[in-house]
């Protein structure tokens, strides 16, 4: 058992041929929830779990499983797994790593006449992205029963679409119930995504925790007016008044002793027109923190903010709540698993936090879950230079390897 190796040619090969579905007309990686190209992938993932010889396991809010139970494996499976789903513009790793690592240990466990005590399962959870419909990580939160699947299903978004409908439409709206499944554990191996492991040169983060997260849409409605006639002080400028919002966070953030981050990933004005004054700002705030008080209070700092901008500006301000999760602690047993099989491969490990949100931040409510970090080069992600050395992918999925083997109570 302890020399086991995974195949990492065809790991290698299996990422580089999912990042080439769902390619837009401009060559970008888009393969956003309930898209065609969500379908195409999710094809591809479904052929190789059956060519792997698992039983595929689709459930109502469209996650994908592949079960591996042989004779003598008994009770709840050991878990793996991750996303399929990508950002606009994506690499092509985020997400796809975990899942393609996840199907790459059961079937090199498969191979050598490995027999687990447990059953063996890998998942492609839907939506964790949340680019179209917000929450992210809607397939793992409806899974772990922290959303109602009709609701869920109901998700209106970006471009008017419902979800479970676009589900339907590609084919992936299952006929399992969401929570068929309970694992006995959950390790989700995934590229970093931020600069820790590479700077530090360290091939392996043991993460033992996970920050939590506020998304929410701001609207602000002015008045739309000449740009050439209205004097300044007459103005009711929703741009202007965004704006604002959006300086008032980096500030908060470039201030904040916590290793607090603020993000506006998108922003629309109305009309839209070079001459008129913006009578419409609508745009989303991004706020982590790793402590739950201090992302509790500026989620209150934005809010005092916007009424002071309101007053300040004569604009409307309201607020849509799109996503909050609190942060997450990891198992330590697990932790410590990963980190025990790192060293015994001769890698370097860290303990670390995530900054991204995962699916393993929704496992961790129903089962002891942890996280595989490995570095991302630059720790450029969400980005098509997103990248990370085929060795450390490679040493990755082994320690998932071991970690998976020791959790299935390998003899
Ligand atoms: O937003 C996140 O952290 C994750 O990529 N969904
Ligand atoms: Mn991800
Ligand atoms: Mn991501």
């Amino acid at each position: 058992m302890s020399n086991l190796a995974i195949d990492g040619a065809r790991l290698l090969g299996h990422l580089h041929s999912l990042g080439e579905i769902g390619r837009d007309d401009q060559g970008r990686l888009v393969r956003l929830a309930g898209s065609d190209a969500d379908r195409a992938g999710r094809d591809q993932f479904v052929a190789w779990l059956r060519a792997a010889g698992l039983e595929v396991v689709i459930d109502r809010i469209g996650n994908i499983f592949g079960l591996w139970s042989p004779a003598g494996a008994e009770g709840d499976p050991v878990l793996v797994g991750s996303h399929i789903d990508s950002v606009i513009d994506a690499g092509i790793y985020d997400g796809c790593y975990g899942v393609l690592g996840g199907l790459e240990v059961i079937e090199t466990l498969k191979s050598t006449g490995f027999s687990p005590t447990r059953p063996l399962a890998v998942a492609a959870f839907t939506n964790e992205e949340g680019v179209r419909f917000a929450p992210d990580m809607t397939g793992s939160l409806v899974f772990v029963g922290g959303m109602a699947v009709e609701g869920a299903l109901a998700t209106i978004g970006t471009d008017g679409a419902t979800l479970g409908a676009e589900l339907s439409r590609i084919g992936y709206a299952g006929p399992a119930q969401p929570g068929f499944l309970r694992p006995h554990a959950y390790v989700e191996l995934h590229i970093e995504q931020g600069p820790v492991l590479h700077r530090e040169g360290i091939a392996v983060g043991a993460v033992e925790n996970l920050q939590g997260i506020s998304w929410q849409r701001v609207t602000i409605a002015g008045v739309a007016n000449h740009a050439g006639t209205t004097p300044m002080h007459l103005r009711h400028d929703a741009g202007f008044a965004a704006a604002s919002v959006i300086t008032f966070l980096r500030a908060r953030a470039a201030a904040s002793p916590s290793p607090m981050v603020a993000t506006i990933g998108t922003i629309r004005f109305e009309p839209d027109a070079i001459n008129v004054i913006p009578s419409r700002a609508v745009f989303t705030v991004d706020l982590r923190d790793p402590n739950e008080d201090r992302l509790a209070a500026e989620e209150a700092a934005l809010a005092d903010y916007l009424e002071h901008i309101a007053a300040a500006e004569g604009v409307t301000v309201t607020t849509e709540r799109l996503a909050r999760f609190e942060p997450v602690t990891f198992d330590a047993g697990i932790v410590a698993l990963v980190e025990a099989e790192a060293t015994r491969r001769g890698l370097g490990v860290r303990r670390m936090t995530s900054g991204a949100g995962h699916d393993a931040q929704m496992m961790a409510r129903i089962a002891p879950s942890a996280m595989i970090f490995v570095p991302s080069i630059d720790g450029i992600s969400h980005n098509p230079r997103e990248r990370t050395e085929e060795a450390d992918l490679i040493a990755g999925a082994n320690v998932l390897l071991g970690v998976v083997a020791k959790l299935a109570g390998a003899a």
